[in-house]
């Protein structure tokens, strides 16, 4: 028997596990026919957005992004994303880096479509020009082998050059296999799980973990995973890059 007043959500000052069972939809002016979740805000401490949008036939997403820069990731389905006038069909695993300062509209969703969003305020850096619009596919991306370990494979999803302050990357863990060492870090990260399970330390508690699930990790929250089951373990995430220290 499942009992409503259980969840494995959990949202603490350093880390929250966001999973389904508690999804309450919002608003967000110039996305319509969609359900929009904010998975991860500043309301929670982050200095970054994370959503979770699900599209029905004909819903759209449009806007401009002003200080924030976008990227989008199609999670499941398909749709047509046009970005200050370059236009091009998104499927599972493709996604668009969109600048700071421009005019995006996501639309023509097949039914069902799930989008994955992280939103950043861009924080330039003198000498480096602000990164152009990027479209790209994960699976033409290579997984490359982590820290001397075959059983994990890193997928870098944006250039790895100083003018990017976020990398997007994709993490692939064969069962079994597991962080070397529990991480502890300034960056901040928020995650999806894409496929399969896995045990999550975040700081001196352990989840249990699954596809669906997302979670939020501030800068210090320490962190180790170790992948569970028959099928790798499969998430994809953010991370904020190339700006530290703040004070030299
Ligand atoms: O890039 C990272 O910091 C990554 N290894 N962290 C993580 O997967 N929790
Ligand atoms: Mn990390």
């Amino acid at each position: 028997m499942e009992i409503s007043a259980l969840t494995r959500s959990v949202v603490k000052k350093s880390h929250a596990l966001i999973s389904p069972d508690g999804y309450i939809n919002s608003v967000v002016p110039g996305w319509t026919g969609c359900t929009v979740n904010v998975i991860i805000n500043e309301q929670m401490g982050a200095r970054f957005c994370q959503t979770i949008v699900s599209l029905q036939k004909g819903g759209a997403l449009a806007g401009k992004t002003l200080q924030s820069q976008l990227f989008f990731y199609v999670v499941s389905g398909k749709i047509s994303a046009t970005v200050a006038g370059a236009a091009k069909g998104m499927s599972a695993g493709h996604y668009v880096y969109i600048p700071a300062g421009s005019e995006y509209r996501l639309d023509n969703p097949a039914d069902g479509t799930q989008l994955l969003s992280f939103h950043k305020v861009y924080e330039q850096l003198e000498g480096a020009n602000k990164p152009a619009l990027l479209f790209g596919n994960a699976a033409d991306i290579p997984a490359n082998e982590y820290l001397g370990d075959a059983a994990l494979r890193l997928q870098v999803l944006l250039p790895d050059v100083l003018a990017f302050d976020m990398a997007v990357n994709i993490f692939t863990y064969d069962p079994g296999g597991h962080l070397p060492l529990v991480e502890t870090h300034i960056m901040e990260h928020g995650l999806l799980y894409l496929q399969g399970q896995g045990v999550y330390r975040l700081d001196q508690d352990w989840y249990p973990i699954k596809k669906g699930d997302c979670i939020w990790m501030a800068p210090y929250c320490q962190q180790w995973f170790t992948a569970m089951g028959k099928e790798p373990a499969v998430y994809i995430y953010y991370k904020n890059v190339n700006r530290f220290p703040t004070i030299v």
